[in-house]
């Protein structure tokens, strides 16, 4: 979900006359949580979808802007940090001056579509700006307004997602992690009517984009970024234009040091991830939980497993990916 302003997400207080009447047009539907409408394949709740229109209309991007994009809970936090640990590195001869020691990434990184986010504080400048979005791929294209910025995805299985979104979701709501909150989240999720579903549509709007234009879209894998994270590291850092050097690597260890730094044992150990909050009052710890590849195994029934995998294959299905 989105981080800093997830009760602001939620809202439709900030919806303008404009807006309103443009939602008269598009799909909607209401969860427990809001009303939804869908928008450029996307489910959105009103807010969000008024900070998406206002992204659209008003962002002024520019050639060095990096953005960082996932769909929520397949590793937004730790791509953050590890894209922060990398941009920043050689500024930080110091290792307890380090950003990440005093703000959670979520606070470093603004997210594009935050109902909260003043865009007209990001004028261009001389300096690469780093943004994160959970929109899809063909809606930040159209904010973007044809520069070619570069765009991280990081995708992760689905399963995965959908039980990080659910303990989530029990945790923010202050509810117990029950199994029928479970099935109410899956329902809503094999449906694909959940906040910036349907993954599988998100998923594969990214991966189009890279097979296109791979020079400005990277797309990566949590699971990849678990079993080899050297090597995705430098491929992260290559694609940005800041590939370690030589004697980065050999000499100052600086890959491990920055996935050492962004692990979540550290990040989570940090006072400011344990007893810190975003500015609507989510605590940062709910953002850290297991991390593991395949938890969804202790989780949802064969049944589940199997109605969500012939979902799973018949959406990808030609496509070349698998997740
Ligand atoms: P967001 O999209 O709402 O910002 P996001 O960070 O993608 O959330 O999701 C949190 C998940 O990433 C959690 O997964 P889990 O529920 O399966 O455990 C969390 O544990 C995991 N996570 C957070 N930080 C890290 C990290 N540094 N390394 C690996 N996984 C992490």
């Amino acid at each position: 979900m989105a981080h800093n302003e997830i009760y602001e997400n939620l809202r439709d207080d900030k919806v303008s006359e404009e807006t309103r009447k443009l939602i008269t047009s598009l799909p909607t539907d209401k969860d427990s949580q809001g009303n939804l409408c869908k928008y450029q394949a996307c489910w959105y709740y009103y807010n969000t979808f008024q900070a998406v229109i206002n992204f659209q209309k008003h962002f002024q991007p520019q050639e060095t802007d990096i953005v960082l994009a996932t769909f929520p809970k397949s590793g937004t936090t730790w791509l953050k940090a590890l894209t922060v640990a990398l941009l920043e590195r050689s500024k930080h001869d110091d290792p307890l001056n380090h950003p990440l020691l005093s703000n959670n990434p979520h606070a470093i990184v603004p997210l594009l579509e935050s109902p909260t986010l003043d865009l007209t504080k990001f004028l261009p400048s001389s300096s690469t700006r780093l943004f994160s979005t959970h929109m899809p791929f063909h809606t930040v294209k159209e904010g973007l307004k044809g520069y070619p910025c570069k765009i991280v995805y990081m995708c992760r299985n689905a399963k995965d997602v959908l039980i990080s979104l659910w303990h989530f979701r029990c945790k923010y709501q202050k509810i117990e992690v029950t199994k029928s909150v479970l099935e109410s989240t899956f329902e809503s999720f094999c449906r694909g009517g959940n906040f910036y579903g349907p993954i599988w549509d998100h998923v594969l709007s990214y991966w189009r984009g890279s097979l296109e234009d791979p020079s400005h879209v990277l797309f990566m894998k949590y699971e990849e970024m678990k079993e080899e994270p050297y090597a995705q590291l430098k491929r992260l850092a290559e694609f940005l234009g800041c590939p370690f050097t030589e004697e980065e690597e050999e000499e100052s260890g600086a890959v491990n040091k920055i996935l050492e730094l962004c692990s979540l044992r550290s990040l989570s150990d940090l006072e400011i991830n344990k007893s810190g909050k975003t500015v609507n009052g989510v605590d940062y710890k709910y953002f850290f939980r297991k991390g593991e590849v395949g938890d969804w195994k202790y989780h949802l029934t064969p049944e589940m497993v199997s109605k969500i995998d012939m979902i799973i294959e018949e959406k990808l299905r030609g496509s070349g990916l698998s997740f």
